[in-house]
């Protein structure tokens, strides 16, 4: 069992508690128990500071943005360009050209996969992914595939859900032109070594990118420190608004990559014979961008940095370590993902219900989790299973709502016995 004295830097008791005070949704009662939110991986709650940011910026400061010269729009858009500056700084990136405002995860790494292949990619070429990867790093480096002629290449994992690290770097040869790679498992929680996965790739010349979307929320993020090329994250798992997220990458490797969407804004002159494009990031922003969600992701930024995010990485650590513990003693449970290094994820199966029936039962005692493949099918199927109960953690959960956790999981035996 862990002890406190394991996790020296966490949130105590008490600060855990006012946090939750911060989170609206987490004073309801759900089936008339307090809500165990263990559904952080898919998305997170909102703090009242978000909340409030973006209604008082819809109230006091909202125009369109970058067009116009009078006074609400200059204010406008300096609130959107600091939430420019706020994702440069959570992710310690050198520059604030480099941070691209997108939807989310998803929006950037389509960004790259199918910019960068339109560019750099040939018939013959190759992209190396992993077998953890969540759908939103597989699928669009197929379609950049099928575009562009290239071939996807899967580095495997283990049956403790390790990459395979010998093998990943056996796979990157002279015609593979980047490797994507997850920073954190959705699914099985497992944080792979994305520092030493650039070096390897740096060394044959191969760009990195890196999905942060499990990571961001729950760890500090250094981009320069961890060495890849590119990042990707969403709002909407560190607290922050859904509909916006950013994509990190090297100046020298985004000014190399042409227009992905075309429309307003990210141009420098239209002609009918010929256009030109605006400089990074612009270039990647056609059309008008989430503004106000940009001001909630400041606002989820400086909420995150207030609290820390090394304090926050160790209270989940603490979590994780009470119910991967406590879930050894339900019956016929097997925990899917035990590599030594994880995020607050714990996934599993059991043998007497089907993962959706224990999510509703948990549902019942105000627990909820997510069963399903969580997007990500080949993970299921490299553990022979179609589908595993994920319970997720965020900084407002508790020792309470993981002992809510394994009660509910008890009433699940009994019911199925
Ligand atoms: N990459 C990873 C590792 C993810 O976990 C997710 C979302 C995404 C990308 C996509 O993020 P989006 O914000 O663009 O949708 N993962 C999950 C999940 O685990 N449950 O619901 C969504």
């Amino acid at each position: 069992m862990s002890t406190a004295e394991s996790f020296p830097t966490r949130l105590t008791e008490l600060e855990v508690a006012r946090l939750r005070a911060d989170f609206p949704v987490l004073e309801q009662k759900f089936h008339g128990r307090p809500l165990a939110y263990l559904d952080n991986a898919n998305t997170t709650q909102k703090p009242r500071a978000v909340i409030d940011a973006e209604s008082h910026f819809y109230a006091t400061d909202y125009a369109g943005v970058h067009r116009a010269v009078y006074e609400l729009a200059e204010r406008a858009t300096r609130a959107y360009e600091a939430g420019r500056e706020a994702m440069r700084r959570f992710l310690h990136a050198r520059d604030v050209h480099e941070i691209v405002l997108l939807r989310g995860t998803t929006e950037a790494i389509n960004l790259v996969a199918s910019s960068f292949t339109r560019a750099h990619v040939a018939p013959g070429d190759e992209i190396l992914i992993t077998e953890m990867e969540h759908h939103s790093n597989i699928v669009p480096w197929q379609l950049a595939c099928e575009a562009s002629g290239a071939r996807l290449v899967v580095a495997p994992i283990d049956d403790r859900g390790e990459l395979v690290l010998d093998a990943l770097e056996g796979m990157i040869g002279p015609r593979t032109r980047m490797v994507a790679v997850v920073h954190v498992s959705n699914a099985l929680g497992t944080l792979n070594p994305v520092r030493e996965i650039a070096e390897i790739a740096h060394a044959r010349g191969v760009p990195v990118l890196v999905d942060g979307a499990q990571s961001a929320p729950h760890m500090p993020i250094d981009v320069q420190a961890l060495g890849c090329d590119f990042f990707a994250l969403s709002g909407h798992k560190m607290y922050g608004p859904s509909g916006i997220g950013a994509l990190w990458g090297r100046r020298e490797l985004l000014e190399a990559l042409p227009p992905w969407q075309g429309g307003g804004a990210m141009i420098e002159s239209v002609a009918f014979e010929k256009t030109t494009y605006g400089p990074i990031p612009s270039r990647f922003e056609a059309g008008t961008p989430n503004i106000a969600g940009a001001v909630g992701l400041a606002a989820a930024v400086e909420y995150l940095e207030a609290i820390g995010l090394e304090r926050i990485a160790s209270h989940e650590q603490q979590l994780l370590a009470w119910a991967t513990e406590a879930v050894r003693e339900i019956p016929g449970l097997t925990v899917i993902g035990t590599a030594a290094e994880k995020a607050g994820v714990l996934s599993f199966v059991m043998d007497c219900a089907h993962p959706h029936d224990v999510a509703t039962i948990l549902d019942r005692e105000g627990v909820a989790v997510r069963a399903g493949h969580h997007c990500a099918q080949p993970v299921m199927q490299r553990f022979g299973v179609p589908a595993t109960v994920r319970a997720s953690f965020g900084l407002y959960n508790t020792r309470e709502d993981v002992d809510a956790l394994v009660a509910g999981l008890r009433t699940v035996v009994e019911v199925f016995r």
